[in-house]
């Protein structure tokens, strides 16, 4: 499969819009893989895959996590969660992407992990600051991006943690890690 039919099969699994924001993630992660000396290629192959599995069936992904032996914890916190680790499964298996760091980009972009590789914080942070994005404090990530890649997604991090207790909601155990560990990298 070439580049323009992996998007077009990507494309016809969402709505147009998110669609876009897809383009705007492949946009701003090449531009991040170019600032931070990371491979273009391969932040705009994790980011077209990013959220391939965004809008399957939650039951479909349910099956996926259990069938594969993905963490079984994933099932007990947001469902906005699983579309991450299922979308590395679904480019692993449906689009035959064997790069274990693409896989990890796209199975981490979500909840974030300890010790983040370099593309992982790019595809991570693109997904945060494309130029679709609009949440308070999106204009300071985009700042921020522009000196420390580390700063940038941690107030991303701090963003969405903000968010999930403002709404009472639990936070899954890899974001404070992904957190913790940016911190100690930036100190
Ligand atoms: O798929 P996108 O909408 O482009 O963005 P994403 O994959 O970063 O998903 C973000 C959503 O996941 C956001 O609405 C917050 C939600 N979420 C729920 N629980 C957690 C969480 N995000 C993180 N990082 N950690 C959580 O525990
Ligand atoms: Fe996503
Ligand atoms: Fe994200
Ligand atoms: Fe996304």
């Amino acid at each position: 499969m070439n580049r323009e039919q992996m998007i077009e099969s990507v494309r016809s699994q969402m709505p147009e819009k998110r669609w876009r924001h897809t383009e705007g993630v492949m946009a701003t992660a090449v531009t991040l893989a170019e600032r931070y000396g990371e491979d273009p290629a391969k932040a705009e192959l994790a980011a077209i895959l990013h959220d391939v599995a965004k809008y399957w069936p939650t039951s479909r992904m349910e099956q996926i996590i259990v069938e594969q032996h993905m963490p079984k914890e994933l099932l007990l916190y947001d469902k906005e969660l699983w579309h991450a680790p299922v979308g590395a499964w679904a480019a692993e298996h449906d689009y035959g992407v064997t790069d274990a760091e693409v896989l990890d980009a796209i199975r981490y972009h979500t909840s974030g992990r300890r010790q983040m590789t370099k593309l992982d914080k790019i595809v991570c942070l693109a997904d945060y600051m494309e130029p679709g994005r609009e949440f308070p404090g999106v204009d300071r990530i985009r700042e921020l991006s522009e000196q420390s890649l580390d700063k940038a997604l941690l107030a991303g991090f701090d963003s969405t943690i903000g968010f999930l207790l403002e709404k009472g909601r639990r936070i899954f155990p890899l974001t404070v890690e992904a957190r913790n560990g940016l911190i100690e990298e930036i100190n």
